[in-house]
């Protein structure tokens, strides 16, 4: 956002704020605060004029100004009403050379889950992608999709919702107590670097959240439906925040993980590249695989998708 807009919304965050003390304290003319003031209503901001000068009244956008206004974490916003898919754009500037980027759409129009599925994403949901270019090996990248996943599920509590963890990348809401779910957010993580060193890591993170069951596929559920609609502004900012404070504690992160997680201890389906494997889910390695008792032993899941059994 312009530097002047940001410190005009700075200033009115404090409460109101009259024209010449605005001009005076950012070094500019009274016609150019008021042209400023114009331009942040059109983006949305409700700033009301009264007795004691300009007072934000709320901020009621979608959008990149109302997103980066009040967030507490690094990241600037690339905000499209419609996109075919943030991953993708992400990914383009990520070949750019950006870094602390997050995409932000209204609505998707090719939104992809793993493995070139589809994923649904209409108007009302959250869809972000964040460019990272972090320090860390490409074993670690894993601990990047988990962080995201507990972000999400944090922030998905924070609404009401009673949201778990499913190895490796859903956010579900638990169905009665026979393991069953409705999936609530996905992530798809992507990446490109050496061995020993990751070049960029983008979590694209996909969240039903005020959207009809009705307009999801079959087995989704939305924050909508569980909890009632949410501030899509003040959700992205919560997940950003949350992204960032694990992704700058990378330890935290599995423990996190472990207390969200509704996979450990049930009995699962892993179908992996090498073959299906059932057995119970124990744990998850520090670098975020799923350690699977079978009965042939312990076997450790790096790469996969689960599926929770009925318990026998
Ligand atoms: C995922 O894939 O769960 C990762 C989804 C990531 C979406 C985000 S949105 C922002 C960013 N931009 C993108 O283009 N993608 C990311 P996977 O585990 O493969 O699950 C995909 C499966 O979930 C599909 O085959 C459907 O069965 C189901 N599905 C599709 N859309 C869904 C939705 N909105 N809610 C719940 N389930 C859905």
């Amino acid at each position: 956002m312009n530097e002047t807009r940001r410190a005009i919304l700075e200033a009115l965050s404090g409460g109101p704020v009259s024209g010449p003390e605005l001009a005076a304290d950012l070094d500019v003319s009274r016609a150019a605060v008021w042209k400023h003031i114009e331009a942040l209503r059109e983006s949305n901001f409700d700033i009301e004029s009264g007795p004691t000068g300009y007072e934000l009244a709320d901020v009621t956008a979608y959008n990149a100004p109302a997103i980066e206004f009040g967030l507490e974490a690094p990241f600037s916003i690339e905000y499209h009403d419609a996109v075919g898919s943030t991953n993708d754009r992400a990914r383009q500037l990520a070949a750019e050379g950006a870094a602390n980027v997050a995409v932000v759409a209204g609505e998707q129009t090719g939104g992809r889950g793993r493995l070139e599925r589809e994923w649904t994403a209409p108007v009302g949901g959250v869809w972000v992608s964040i460019v990272t270019r972090p320090t860390i090996t490409t074993a670690q990248a894993p601990l990047y999709t988990l962080a995201a996943a507990v972000a999400t599920a944090t922030v998905a509590r924070e609404a009401g919702v009673d949201a778990g963890i499913k190895w490796p990348n859903d956010v579900v809401v638990p169905v009665g107590d026979d393991g069953d779910y409705r999936k609530l957010a996905g992530i798809l993580t992507e990446m490109e670097g050496q061995p020993d060193r990751v070049d960029w890591v983008v979590p694209g993170i996909g969240v039903n959240a005020n959207i009809d069951a009705a307009d999801l596929p079959a087995g989704a559920t939305s924050i909508r439906e569980e909890a009632g609609d949410v501030d899509r502004r003040r959700f992205v900012q919560r997940l950003l925040e949350e992204f960032e404070r694990y992704r700058t504690d990378i330890e935290a992160v599995v423990p996190a993980w472990r207390d969200l997680a509704l996979t450990l201890g049930q009995r699962v389906r892993v179908d992996r590249p090498s073959g299906e494997l059932v057995g119970e889910a124990v744990d998850i390695t520090e670098f975020g695989a799923l350690e699977v008792e079978t009965d042939d032993g312990r076997v450790t899941v790096s790469a996969g998708d689960c599926e929770h059994l009925r318990p026998v």
